[in-house]
């Protein structure tokens, strides 16, 4: 293969008049269009001067460009680096310069602050829409054919930026090898085939919407209805012609929480799969109880693709993310990387061809996250039992998930403690009907002016994005420390937690 990742799943396509993507307006992308137009926006990207190796950072609405810009960069040997549409520019600027991105693709209507961020960051700059210097405009009169620029498995498909427990943001390096290994591997467990319809309405700039529901589809040569986001009527209205969905739990309640929902609804679909956060076992029952149907529960990282699934035949236990992938070694350890016996609480800790290359420019943090044996330390608390199912009971790492999203309080706390009259801060999520968790704010009274957190609020709705945001805030004289004087988040929880 000259280039494994585009040889694997987009070639094959190449002239298929098969439906690919099912637009909100009524129209339909056939596989062939698909892969004339990628090939259209990677000359589009060489005349932007994009060679193999580059950094391509896109921070676009969800369509089917954006999705076709990553298969012009798995031909043109560029690596794709999604971002968030919610970041702000202060965030962008940060992920932009750290990568050292050739180009920044971005949202037409932001383009003033984009332009801004790309090329104080050296980066060339384009929108992907139909005006004047776009990618766009220029791939519409390009040839649909394109020479596939030769990579190798392990040269670099994507980067994607995960928070940390130190408020710095790392780019996950992915090779082609982590990408086609996983999705390959949840290929043919979820039994996906040409004949298979996946409601697609997760956001593409993160490994579940692009990793795991996009390659699986490609692999598999199905079809997605592809809707921009989440839209509880707009799913029910796709049901029937549906066969499979994957959502974050909050997807799950959301359509639990409407009545139209049921059996009748569901009797086309063959599967539904849920991650990124905790499924409740109760939502598991009550949907199973709704419509008949028992959601499959997985877990992973983005530095991991994923590593656990309920099996798709055998049985699938409420409340556990499932057993190992079949290529994914998986053990639970103690502080030293040493196993535990079956039944004992740990670090999950996880080797395969999944696990990624490392963080870029961070070989201190690379290194202090791998084990010597090539195991990456996950940071997440899990169990296995007897039959070897996983369950997640907790983080090692300082970690909110909303929504999906992931959330690290440091980053929030170092802005929040350089605010006037905050000593110092703690963030901690609390429990939300809808998004799981969300975070709160508890800020100590300094000795300078009165905390005004009107003001913080405002100051953070410029520098984060609004996900992260802290929904409350409390101001308290300090904060609870152990002996050793570190700040007891659990004590926090058990306090603000409801
Ligand atoms: C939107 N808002 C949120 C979130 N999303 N607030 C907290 N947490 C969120 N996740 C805010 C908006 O800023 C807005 O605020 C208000 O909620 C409504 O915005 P809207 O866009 O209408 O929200 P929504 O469409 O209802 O979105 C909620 C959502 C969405 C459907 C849960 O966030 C979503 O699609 N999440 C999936 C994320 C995901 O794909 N994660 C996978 C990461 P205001 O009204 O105040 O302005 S990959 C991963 O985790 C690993 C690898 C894995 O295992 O998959
Ligand atoms: P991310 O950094 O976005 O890749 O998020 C990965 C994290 O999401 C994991 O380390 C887990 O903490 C969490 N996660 C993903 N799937 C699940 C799941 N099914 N159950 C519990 N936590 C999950």
């Amino acid at each position: 293969m000259t280039n494994p990742l585009y040889d694997t799943m987009f070639a094959p396509h190449a002239g298929q008049e098969t439906p690919f993507l099912h637009l909100p307006d009524g129209s339909t992308v056939t596989h062939a269009a698909f892969i004339n137009r990628a090939a259209q926006l990677a000359h589009a990207l060489q005349g932007y001067g994009v060679r193999a190796g580059d950094r391509v950072a896109v921070q676009v609405g969800k369509c089917p460009d954006m999705l076709a810009l990553y298969a012009a960069c798995a031909q043109t040997g560029a690596i794709f680096l999604p971002l968030n549409t919610a970041y702000t520019a202060a965030e962008l600027s940060y992920f932009v310069s750290d990568s050292g991105a050739a180009l920044l693709v971005g949202d037409p209507a932001r383009r003033g602050e984009l332009e801004g961020v790309a090329h104080a960051a050296g980066a060339a700059f384009a929108t992907l829409d139909a005006q004047g210097g776009s990618l766009s405009d220029s791939a519409d009169t390009q040839a649909t054919q394109f020479d596939t620029v030769a990579r190798h498995r392990d040269d670099l498909a994507a980067f994607l930026y995960t928070s940390g427990t130190t408020g710095r943001s790392k780019g996950a390096m992915l090779s082609q090898q982590n990408l086609i290994s996983n999705a390959q591997t949840l290929t043919e467990l979820w039994q996906f085939t040409r004949d298979d319809v996946l409601l697609h309405a997760l956001p593409i700039f993160h490994t579940h919407g692009l990793f795991v529901a996009t390659n699986v589809m490609l692999i598999a040569g199905g079809a997605m209805v592809f809707m921009p986001k989440l839209d509880t009527d707009q799913l029910i209205d796709a049901m029937p012609r549906a066969t499979s969905m994957m959502g974050v739990p909050t997807f799950y309640t959301r359509l639990l929480d409407d009545p139209r929902f049921d059996r009748a609804c569901t009797a086309n679909m063959r599967l539904f799969i849920s991650g990124s956060a905790p499924l409740l076992a109760a939502t598991h029952v009550a949907f199973e109880e709704r419509t008949g149907h028992r959601i499959l529960e997985r877990y992973g990282m983005t530095e991991t693709n994923m590593n656990t699934s309920n099996p798709y035949a055998g049985e699938r236990r409420a409340g556990t993310v499932g057993l190992p992938l079949p290529d994914v070694e998986l053990r639970i350890a103690d502080a030293d990387g040493s196993e535990l016996p079956r039944g004992e609480t740990g670090v999950v800790e996880v080797r395969g061809p999944n696990v990624f290359q490392g963080y870029w420019n961070m070989p201190e943090k690379t290194e202090e996250d791998m084990r010597p044996d090539g195991f990456f330390i996950t940071g997440d608390l899990g169990v296995q039992d007897a039959d070897g199912y996983v369950t997640i009971v907790g983080r090692g790492k300082d970690m909110i998930i909303s929504g999906g999203y992931n959330i690290y309080p440091k980053e929030l706390e170092l802005l929040l403690d350089a605010q006037p009259g905050v000593l110092e801060s703690a963030v901690i999520g609390v429990a939300h009907a809808d998004m799981g968790e969300v975070p709160l704010a508890v800020l100590v009274q300094g000795d300078g002016p009165q905390i005004d957190v009107a003001a913080i609020e405002a100051a953070m709705a410029t520098a984060v994005a609004r996900f992260k945001q802290p929904r409350s805030y409390r101001v308290v004289d300090a904060l609870p420390r152990n002996t050793m004087g570190k700040v007891q988040k659990v004590a926090l929880r058990k306090e603000y937690g409801t």
